[in-house]
């Protein structure tokens, strides 16, 4: 077992039922010149959270933990798409439509995919979401199941929306869920703050919070073993 200093308190876990799981770290919602950015929205806000979830990546694969990785995005017919999602913002540009980076939030699209910093390797099963949640039509409850994990540490983006989507999903679901503050991002610094506050309320009511320098020397320990 493993113990982290986090918020509300320490977080207990064992590297060896316990996944990383990155959320979305896709180009259309981090990098320049994406959908994100297309939006009006400032993608340095979301670009901080790259370097310290590779770090982190790259610490919990050397400790042989479970890594996987989610993508928010549609079937290129769409037919995965609501009609309400596709209404909401009445966006001159929105899914599916041609983009910066390719049909915007379509699978198989140069925009859809992670960022290169974190690109997914063999064996990290990826996860295609149509929703904001991870859990919402999709087999990630199985594939943890099937992996035996109980408990995540969570990086993505964004706080507000699909990170804390998932977040809430996986606690009903009896997951443990440890957020990074500095692996998860927002376009808009008030819902960082008030996305992270609201996890780690009332005596951890969704999850506990910690930065990845708490965590780092931790998953070290285990890749020496
Ligand atoms: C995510 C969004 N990934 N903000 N999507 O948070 O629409």
């Amino acid at each position: 077992m493993a113990t982290v200093q986090a918020e509300p308190y320490e977080f207990d876990f064992d590297p060896r039922t316990c996944a990383l799981i990155i959320i979305d770290m896709q180009r259309d919602f981090v990098d320049p010149g994406g959908f994100g950015e297309a939006l009006g929205n400032d993608v340095s806000l979301l670009r901080k959270a790259v370097q310290p979830t590779q770090r982190v990546l790259a610490a919990a694969r050397a400790a042989g933990m479970a890594v996987i990785h989610t993508r928010e995005g549609h079937r290129p017919d769409l037919f995965d798409l609501a009609p309400a999602k596709k209404a909401r913002g009445k966006l001159k540009t929105g899914i599916g439509d041609p983009g910066p980076m390719g049909r915007i939030l379509v699978r198989g699209e140069y925009g859809h995919d992670i960022v290169d910093e974190l690109k997914p390797i063999e064996g990290e099963p990826v996860i295609d979401k149509p929703g904001k949640g991870a859990f919402y039509a999709t087999d990630l409850d199985a594939v943890l199941k099937s992996k035996n994990i109980r408990q995540l540490i969570v990086c993505g983006v964004t706080t507000e929306v699909c990170v804390n989507t998932t977040v809430r999903e996986a606690n009903d679901r009896g997951y443990d869920c440890l957020v990074l503050e500095d692996c998860v991002a927002s376009y808009f610094p008030e819902f960082q703050r008030v996305g992270i506050a609201m996890i780690k309320a009332q005596g951890g009511i969704f999850g506990w919070v910690a930065k990845s320098e708490q965590l780092l020397p931790v998953l070290a320990s285990f890749a020496k073993r």
